[in-house]
């Protein structure tokens, strides 16, 4: 069972004149400004981004929109640099960097963020959420205000809330339809135990690798399939070598804009505002490019011979019971967020 660790954080919130929330901690570290490059105009400030997905890929659509707010905005005194592609290592690596403050921030999912907060895992749940919308709702609501600015090991915060998509399984060589089909198949996932313990809880061989080696591994026939949303399934090329996609919807996987606390603290309250205010306006801009661009990505599947199975009402109801295990490892406070982020319900108001 899970310890539970107490979720809140000390933390001192400034409204500014533009009405964004800026952040600030009691025991601020030491500011590592080395971090921030000047160029040579010791007034402009360099901020590295990275992402691991292709240019191509709303995610880095939606950190292009953020360097285009943020270079507007501070009339060109914060220059963005977007790196896509893992061109600063694999995604996992570069988290340790932002983490570290050898990169200042990067668009991570939060799995892999659960090494520095294990909270995270709550908002991964399998079938959490009703809808997308709801989803965001909840992120957006008090409810979930400490996963914006995690305590503990943490040395980032979550600027906005990006879309990462609804999750299925795929595989190289056998259609799966049901549970049963699953059992002892090889599946990588992200390098993160709660993912590992959600495709354990149905049945499969859970295989933690990162996302850039995955595409060679199904390839050479070393993993039976892999998960992920369509966009990246497209964006990685996995629909080339995987040509079965079970849409079982496992779990939607919400991602934040993230930057190193201490690079962040040593902004001025004007510089904050404008990262905030920005990383809020682009996750607007990459949700909306996500959902256009996920059903494209569909359709590309199809007409690329991807054969798309979905769960029948029954089966769907077995992988639910099935991975409703995972919620078996929370008590007290984190089983009381659960139940109130299943509950919630804000979209129609
Ligand atoms: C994608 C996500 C990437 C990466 C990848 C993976 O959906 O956007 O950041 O984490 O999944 O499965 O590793």
């Amino acid at each position: 069972m899970k310890k539970i660790v107490c979720l809140l954080s000390v933390l001192i919130f400034t409204i500014t004149s533009c009405g964004v929330n800026t952040y600030t901690t009691e025991n601020t570290k030491p500011i590592n400004t080395s971090t921030l490059s000047s160029d040579n105009n010791d007034d402009i400030l360099t901020i590295k981004l990275s992402d691991t997905h292709p240019e191509t890929h709303p995610s880095v659509q939606g950190d292009y929109e953020f360097k285009r707010l943020v270079e507007e905005k501070s009339e060109g005194k914060i220059i963005i640099e977007v790196y896509p592609n893992a061109t600063l290592g694999p995604e996992k690596d570069v988290t340790e960097m932002v983490q570290n403050g050898d990169v200042e921030m990067q668009r991570a999912p939060i799995t892999l963020l659960e090494t520095y907060y294990p909270e995270y895992s709550i908002l991964t749940m399998p079938y959490l959420y009703k809808s997308k919308e709801q989803m965001f709702d909840v992120l957006e609501s008090d409810l979930c205000f400490n996963f914006l600015y995690p305590s503990g090991t943490a040395n980032f915060i979550g600027l906005s809330w990006f879309d990462g998509g609804t999750r299925n399984i795929y595989t190289t060589q056998k259609q799966v339809s049901t549970l049963d089909d699953l059992k002892g198949l090889k599946i990588r996932v992200q390098q993160s135990q709660h993912m590992a313990e959600l495709l354990e809880s149905l049945g499969a061989i859970p295989v933690p690798v990162t996302y850039e080696d995955t595409y060679t591994m199904l390839k050479d026939g070393e993993i039976d399939g892999a998960e992920n949303n369509y966009n990246s399934y497209i964006s990685s090329h996995h629909n080339e070598v995987a040509k079965y996609y079970l849409e079982d919807n496992h779990v939607m996987l919400p991602e934040l804009l993230i930057i190193n606390k201490d690079v962040y603290n040593s902004l001025t309250p004007n510089e904050q505002v404008i990262i905030s205010e920005s990383a809020q306006q682009a996750s607007i801009f990459q949700r909306n490019a996500y959902e256009l661009s996920e059903n494209q990505q569909k359709d590309y599947a199809i007409s690329n011979g991807t054969i798309i199975t979905k769960l029948s009402e029954e089966e769907l109801s077995k992988f639910q019971e099935a991975s409703s295990i995972l919620y078996k490892n929370y008590t007290g406070d984190y089983l009381r967020l659960i139940d109130q982020i299943l509950a919630y319900d804000n979209v129609s108001e």
